[in-house]
């Protein structure tokens, strides 16, 4: 039919850049090894170990740290122009201070940088994904009020010593979801605090890691950029959301969501006026005079903060994964100030006939990368867009044969086709991920990868699954075929 021949007709543009990501934790692996430090996620899941689904934890994972030459050659066949991954704050600073640079953590990025470059893969480095050193969470992590300066510290260790090679810079990863108990479970909520505590710390949290992305932003702008010429910007996970229905309580409800999901980060870089999103505030200071708070627990910016942290990023990174629809929650939740930033006096679903992953939360929602980006675009004065994250999750056991993987990709990049099309400037798209890897409270039962790696083999081989292909033929060809299907499992390097 003519619909199927038109979609295959679009094409993407020569330079738009085809990638794949990892974090640090979840495939490393070599957890002690040549001096790293401890950090937060290795002292939660040796200590505590029933709070991971399967018990387990990234001591080994992917063993990518032993493993990186193979990880390069998987790009290779793949045909990549990048490669998203993060570097291990305790694997470069054992003691989480910039006192001490370990010199076997710089050579294991060093290698894997130089592996890339030979083959023209560009590294897209995150500084954090999660992995915070033990010793600054001893000292109550990103609740400190130094954290910031901790940050820009770790930083500037980072851009000293690959940002003659890297070009571009990710300060945080997803740093709603690192601030929210319900979602990572390990980290700066994981004080055994009340409600209300915890309302607090993720608020501080937030204003905290904003502090700290703008410092580390600010310090790559003022001596390093115009040495090496590359950028820096931060990844937010937006998801769709929209109202359930057209009243106005619903199309409410949908925008304070939208302003607790991502706004809140999003807002004090991106918009205009900076500092935190005006509703959102709004709701919370009159919730917390209701709740018997003297003032809200959102630490606000001061005029000098707000202009500091505004206009700190040279593109918009954005973790997308799927859509939900938004209603008002028929009761209030206990706690009107716990949990705000995911339920404002909301309740969110997805529609009944989108495709189920083998996590919980990720459906395949039909066109959400380009509605996500359509309105962050107008929100935001037109930002360059990077997708750093999008994929599909399938249960652990041996299926190389993911269709459904191949299906939520194919429909990805017709939205990305959609946001090309409507002149959004979006560069470039990272699937997640190039491997099955640690899938932080879930361990080893959910796979993200489009090569699936054998945890039962003490070398951790690595097998491309039909996604591989079908990505790969698609990075080669410029466009989706929806006939095509991989003639044998055997990958070649083009
Ligand atoms: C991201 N959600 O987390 C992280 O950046 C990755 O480290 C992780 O492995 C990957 O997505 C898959 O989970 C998210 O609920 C977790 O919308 C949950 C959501 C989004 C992102």
């Amino acid at each position: 039919c003519y619909g199927s021949i038109l979609k295959q007709q679009r094409r993407f543009p020569d330079d738009f850049i085809f990638g794949a990501a990892t974090a640090s934790y979840q495939i490393e692996g070599a957890w002690d090894e040549d001096g790293k430090g401890e950090n937060v996620w290795d002292h939660e899941t040796h200590n505590n170990p029933a709070r991971i689904k399967d018990g387990s934890n990234g001591d080994v994972a992917a063993d990518s740290y032993h493993n990186y030459k193979r990880d390069v050659e998987m790009m290779r066949e793949l045909g990549l122009d990048a490669y998203r991954f993060s570097i291990s704050w305790a694997r470069i600073l054992p003691t989480g201070f910039a006192n001490e640079v370990n010199p076997a953590g710089i050579a294991y990025y060093n290698n894997l940088i130089d592996e890339m470059l030979k083959y023209n893969i560009a590294p897209l480095v995150t500084i954090f994904h999660w992995d915070l050193p033990q010793t600054l969470e001893d000292l109550g992590g990103v609740l400190n009020p130094l954290f910031s300066d901790w940050f820009e510290d770790y930083a500037r260790v980072i851009f000293e010593n690959f940002g003659d090679r890297v070009k571009n810079f990710i300060t945080f990863n997803e740093p709603k979801e690192y601030c929210i108990l319900s979602l990572m479970g390990i980290g700066a909520d994981d004080k055994n605090l009340t409600l209300s505590s915890s309302a607090v710390s993720t608020y501080l949290c937030a204003k905290n890691l904003l502090m700290g992305h703008a410092k580390a932003y600010r310090l790559y702008d003022k001596e390093f950029r115009e040495k090496h010429g590359g950028q820096c910007g931060i990844t937010i996970s937006v998801n769709w959301f929209e109202p359930a229905t057209e009243t106005p309580e619903d199309e409410f409800a949908a925008e304070l969501r939208r302003q607790g999901e991502w706004g809140f980060f999003a807002h004090p870089i991106f918009s205009a006026e900076g500092g935190f999103p005006k509703e959102l505030r709004e709701v919370l200071t009159e919730n917390s005079s209701v709740e018997g708070y003297t003032c809200s627990p959102l630490p606000d910016f001061t005029e000098e903060e707000k202009d500091f942290v505004r206009g700190t990023a040279d593109f918009f990174g954005v973790n997308h994964y799927t859509a939900y629809f938004v209603t008002v929650a028929k009761q209030p939740p206990g706690n009107l100030l716990a949990n705000v930033m995911n339920s404002l006096d909301n309740f969110i679903f997805a529609d009944d006939d989108w495709p189920k992953s083998a996590s919980g939360w990720l459906t395949l929602a039909p066109n959400s990368i380009f509605k996500s980006l359509s309105l962050l675009r107008t929100r935001y004065n037109d930002p360059i867009f990077y997708i750093t994250e999008n994929g599909w999750s399938t249960n652990e056991g041996r299926d190389l044969f993911d269709d459904d993987r191949v299906q939520y990709y194919r429909a990805s990049m017709e939205s990305l086709l959609n946001c090309l099309d409507a002149g959004i400037k979006l560069k470039g798209y990272m699937a997640w991920s190039l491997m099955d890897n640690f899938e932080w409270m879930q361990g080893y039962t959910e796979r993200f990868g489009i090569y699936e790696v054998d945890f039962s083999d003490p070398a951790r081989k690595r097998t491309p699954k039909k996604s591989a292909f079908v990505y790969k033929h698609i990075i080669k060809n410029r466009y989706v075929d929806y006939e095509y299907e991989p003639e044998t499992m055997t990958m070649t390097i083009d």
